[in-house]
């Protein structure tokens, strides 16, 4: 899978040479590239925003850098890529999106500070893209950088090969399957004993059928503690 990311903070992204993602690009199953949009300005001060016509309050990123960004990228792509472009009145990030994601063959995403992006960006790219945007949750970020790091972790691990145990993937909370729609219960490995608390006993019995009974149980009690709105009766 390609990704490009455009941002005015490109070192905002470096984190994404780290840890898991940072195996798969080092191991090729992702070819990320990181761009600054500043580069695609052409005055004396890079500017990328200005004031927002109708008035309000804030500043909306300029059209023309992004034009130029995202023509220099699809000059160099195959086929129509995704654009991205993560803002707070997107639709929301799930699992099933990062599923949706981690198919593509290439995704572009798009940073937008400030108030955002000048809308008729998505618009003009709407045929050479499928443009997508993406919030990733009920809160207001200063920018999508942070939102881009969120959503490429969660893709990458999909990859096949990033993830030494496939069966992570099968387990998680939110995947789908028999655990589906119920929150992952708590953990525990060696010692047996630590500062005075116990490993539920159940755990070092080797009966399987009870541990996995043991499991679902503690994973509806979570479920219902913080998530009853997964189970459809809390709302
Ligand atoms: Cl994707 N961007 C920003 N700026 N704020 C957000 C967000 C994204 N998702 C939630 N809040």
């Amino acid at each position: 899978m390609r990704i490009d990311v455009v941002s005015i903070f490109p070192d905002y992204l470096a984190p994404l040479g780290l840890s898991l993602v940072g195996k798969a690009v080092a191991a090729g199953t992702l070819d990320l590239r990181v761009h600054d949009l500043r580069e695609c300005t052409h005055d004396r001060h890079r500017t990328v925003d200005d004031t927002p016509y109708g008035g309000g309050p804030g500043m909306v990123m300029k059209p023309e850098p992004w034009g130029e960004a995202l023509d220099a990228i699809l000059d160099s792509a195959a086929g129509r890529p995704r654009l991205v472009v993560p803002t707070p009145s997107g639709r929301r990030f799930t699992q099933e999106v990062a599923t949706e994601l981690a198919v593509a063959e290439h995704l572009v995403f798009a940073c937008g500070r400030y108030e955002g992006i000048d809308s008729r960006v998505m618009a003009h790219y709407a045929d050479r893209f499928e443009v997508d945007e993406i919030s990733i949750g009920d809160y207001v970020l200063a920018g999508g950088e942070a939102a881009v790091l969120v959503m490429v972790e969660a893709l990458a691990r999909l990859l096949p090969g990033v993830l030494g145990n496939p069966e992570s993937v099968v387990d998680d909370s939110f995947a789908p399957g028999a655990m589906a729609a119920l929150l992952e219960g708590p953990v525990y490995t060696k010692p047996p004993e630590w500062r005075g608390l116990a490993v539920p006993e159940v755990l070092l019995s080797g009966d399987h059928g009870r541990i996995a009974a043991w499991r679902r149980e503690q994973a509806l009690a979570r479920t219902e503690r913080f998530r009853p709105d997964l189970l459809g009766d809390g709302a």
